[in-house]
């Protein structure tokens, strides 16, 4: 199995990260994000959005969007739900992140690490539109340990990845005391591995 990978991409480490949880052997090649000037070659008939993370099956069938390929690893585990409910529960927190929370503060971080300076009105909206997702779940984490259920899911793993960096986009990540406990509680998880 092949990863078309990046190492700072948040997005990319959701893919290592499930994969360490689940000990699950793969090859990675590095793809820069700055550099595009290759990525129709090298995505083209693999990824339709021509980006990271692009998986590549041992059969030759691609996928691509991260949060697809969590869902597609994590089947038949512990990392997604089996009722009917809290399955729907964890997609409706992926299409949070990928919506509400991933489009903000990964592109904060982005603009970030590749000193990029942005429109100050579209960083303020950015850094909003941020905060508000972190509120929103600081809200749901105050009183339960985990996104569904009382187990980490693909849920957690999705929005893990970029709340941990957040700080690098600007956030003040340790004002959230239910968030702050939560990234503790995944830190721990037997097989965990840093972005
Ligand atoms: N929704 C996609 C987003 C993928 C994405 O934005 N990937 C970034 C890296 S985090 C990328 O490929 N950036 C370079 C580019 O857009 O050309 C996913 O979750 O996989």
């Amino acid at each position: 199995m092949l990863l078309y990978d990046n190492a700072i991409s948040g997005n990319c480490y959701k893919v290592r990260l499930l994969f360490s949880l689940l000990g699950i052997e793969y090859e990675r090649r590095e793809v820069s994000v700055i550099d595009r000037s290759n990525r129709a070659e090298l995505l083209g008939d693999l990824n339709p959005g021509l980006r990271v993370p692009t998986l590549v099956l041992d059969d030759g069938r691609p996928l691509a969007e991260s949060d697809a390929i969590l869902v597609y690893f994590a089947e038949g585990t512990e990392y997604l739900p089996t009722d009917r409910y809290e399955r729907a529960q964890a997609l409706q927190w992926m299409f949070f992140e990928q919506y509400s929370h991933e489009p903000n503060i990964a592109v904060l971080r982005f603009w970030a690490h590749a000193e990029i300076k942005p429109d100050p009105r579209e960083a303020l909206a950015k850094f909003n539109g941020g905060l508000a997702a972190l509120e929103a779940m600081e809200r749901h984490l105050t009183g339960r340990d985990f996104f569904v259920g009382d187990r980490a899911t693909v849920a957690d793993i999705a929005l893990y990845a970029y709340t941990h960096v957040a700080d690098e986009g600007g956030f003040e990540i340790a004002r959230f005391e239910a968030i702050g406990a939560w990234l503790e509680r995944v830190r721990t998880l037997p097989g965990y591995v840093s972005i």
